[in-house]
């Protein structure tokens, strides 16, 4: 067994496991929290770009409010099974990330989804106005905050991957390349 997030871990709850590809590994690293099945389709955005970099992850849908015990006991329990950052993704009055955070040490990213009434502006101050000592690495809005809450999630599993970084240097020259590249009509 190599280092903690190798080790077997066993899924917890309803959701997917998906790590195709060049495996970082076996076993889910990150797991990927969403307040509804409503809010996927944005989240969605997270699990593809864990993908992309071949990051074993789980996703699930559990609320602060609607099941709170089963949100607590997640949060911790998620470190004794290997998982090394939580994603947590609400919308409204988001508290999801806040209560996952109070119920662990390891990190925790929020992602603010874009809400009916106010566009997702009341899911974001939920989420990134955390009282001084719990804090909520909070991203954007929506499908960038989704997608920059994965890239963020393997920057920090990089620190003590190699491989990993060298995958997040090459996604970086890609990206930069493809804009360098850049023709308009
Ligand atoms: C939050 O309420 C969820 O995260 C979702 O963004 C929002 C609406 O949920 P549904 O009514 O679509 O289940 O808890």
């Amino acid at each position: 067994m190599g280092r903690r997030g190798e080790k077997k871990s066993r899924s917890q709850g309803p959701g997917i496991s998906a790590s195709p590809g060049r495996r970082v590994s076996a076993s889910p690293l990150v797991a990927v929290l969403m307040g509804s099945k409503s809010d996927w389709e944005t989240m969605r955005a997270a699990s593809e770009t864990f993908k992309q970099f071949g990051v074993a992850h789980e996703a699930h849908v559990m609320s602060a409010h609607r099941t709170p015990s089963l949100a607590s006991d997640f949060a911790r329990n998620a470190e004794s099974r290997g998982i090394e950052v939580i994603i947590a993704a609400a919308g409204g009055a988001a508290h999801l990330a806040g209560v996952i955070a109070a119920h662990t040490t390891l990190p925790v990213l929020g992602v603010p989804m874009k809400s009916d009434a106010l566009n997702g502006l009341d899911s974001l101050l939920s989420t990134v106005q955390m009282p001084a000592g719990i804090p909520v690495g909070t991203l954007a809005i929506g499908k960038a905050g989704a997608t920059n809450a994965a890239l963020l999630a393997i920057a920090i599993l990089a620190n003590s991957r190699p491989e990993l970084k060298e995958k997040l240097r090459a996604f970086r020259a890609g990206q930069e390349k493809k804009i360098r590249e850049t023709k308009l009509d």
